[in-house]
C-alpha cells in the first residue's frame, strides 16, 4: 500500500462545469483546466474563475458534473499565486446524482490553514455525488471577490492517489516512489520480530497497482508486486512464517470502503454497472491471480496458527 494521501480526480472526468456569475473572460472552465508537457500533467494555475461580486453567504456558485457518480473526502479550492486574497470563505456544499434530489455533508470544516496561499480544503467527509456545487459561506472582509484557478476533488484512496501521481509524474517514476515507501515498509527485520513473538501467519493484502501498469499489462520490473512476493514469501519461509495472500485491492473495489483501494457503493465496479468496466477489471483480476502462487496442501493438512 502506498503512504496515506488524498489523490485528485482526474479533471477528464469533469463533463461539465459552470458559475452562477463570471467576471469577464475568466470563465469556470479555467477552474479545471490543465497542462500536459512531455507527458505530465499538472493543473494550470495561471488562469482562475473570478465571480463578478464580493463574497457574501451563498453569492456565487461553481456547479461541477461529473461523468457519473464519483466518491470524494474533500474539496480543495484554489486561487493560484496572484489572487490570494481571494481566497474561499467558508464553504456550502450542496450535492446531487440525478438533479432532482440535493443533499448536504452531514458537516464540513473548512482548513483554511492555508489561506495565506490561497489554498482552501473543505472536509466534506466520504461523499457520492454527480453534481456537486460549491459557494462561499461567509463574506469577505473587504469586499473581496472569489478567484479560483483550480477546484480539486479529492478522495482519500489508493485508487486515486495512485492516478494522481502517475498523471504528475509518470507511472515509472511514481512506482519508482512506491518502491522506496515498500522498501521500509516491511523488512525481513519486521518478520524476525513477528517470529520472535512466536507468531506463524501473516495476511498480506495486495493492491492490483502492484501487479499491473494502468492500462492492465502485467508489471515486470524488479519492484513488482511480483517479486515482492517472492521476496516475502522466502523469507517467511527462513522464519516458519505461513503467508496468506489477499487480494484486497482489485480494480473496480472488492467493497465499497476505501481500504480495499477504491471507495465505492455495493455492488462495485468489479461486479456491476457499465459491462465493458466490469469485464476489464475482471480480467485484470484473474490475470495477476493465474501468476499468484499456489503450494500443494501440506501432506501434515493445513497449519496450526500459534
Ligand atoms: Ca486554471
Amino acid at each position: 500500500m502506498t503512504p496515506l494521501g488524498s489523490g485528485e480526480i482526474d479533471h477528464d472526468f469533469i463533463m461539465n462545469i459552470t458559475a452562477s456569475e463570471t467576471n469577464g473572460s475568466n470563465i469556470a472552465a479555467y477552474a479545471i483546466d490543465t497542462v500536459t508537457e512531455n507527458g505530465l500533467t499538472t493543473n494550470n494555475m495561471n488562469t482562475y474563475w473570478q465571480s463578478t461580486s464580493a463574497q457574501a453567504a451563498d453569492s456565487a456558485e461553481l456547479l461541477i458534473e461529473f461523468d457519473k457518480t464519483r466518491y470524494f473526502d474533500r474539496i480543495v479550492v484554489e486561487t493560484g499565486p496572484d489572487h490570494t486574497g481571494d481566497y474561499l470563505r467558508g464553504a456550502v456544499v450542496w450535492m446531487s446524482n440525478n438533479w432532482t434530489d440535493w443533499f448536504s455533508p452531514a458537516s464540513i470544516t473548512v482548513d483554511e490553514s492555508k489561506a495565506s496561499e490561497g489554498i482552501i480544503t473543505v472536509l466534506t467527509g466520504e461523499q457520492s455525488a454527480k453534481y456537486i456545487a460549491i459557494r462561499p459561506g461567509r463574506a469577505s472582509e473587504n469586499g473581496q471577490r472569489w478567484t479560483v484557478a483550480n477546484i480539486s476533488l479529492c478522495m482519500t484512496d489508493e485508487y486515486n492517489v495512485r492516478n494522481h501521481l502517475i498523471r504528475r509524474f509518470g507511472e515509472s517514476r511514481t512506482n519508482e516512489m512506491i518502491a522506496t515507501f515498500q522498501d521500509n515498509y516491511i523488512t525481513e527485520a519486521d518478520i524476525i520480530n513477528i517470529a520472535n513473538m512466536n507468531m506463524n501467519f501473516v495476511r498480506v493484502p495486495v493492491y492490483w497497482m502492484d501487479f499491473a501498469l494502468k492500462d492492465g499489462t502485467l508489471r515486470t520490473d524488479a519492484d513488482s508486486g511480483f517479486a515482492r512476493l517472492d521476496w516475502l514469501l522466502e523469507v517467511c519461509d527462513e522464519n516458519g512464517i505461513y503467508v496468506l495472500i489477499d487480494f484486497h485491492g482489485a480494480p473496480g473495489g472488492v467493497n465499497c470502503w476505501a481500504s480495499c483501494g477504491q471507495a465505492s457503493t455495493i455492488p462495485t465496479e468489479l461486479y456491476a454497472g457499465d459491462p465493458d468496466t466490469v469485464e476489464w477489471n475482471q480480467n485484470v483480476v484473474l490475470n495477476i491471480s493465474d501468476l499468484f502462487y499456489f503450494f500443494p496442501p501440506s501432506a501434515s493438512g493445513p497449519p496450526t496458527l500459534s
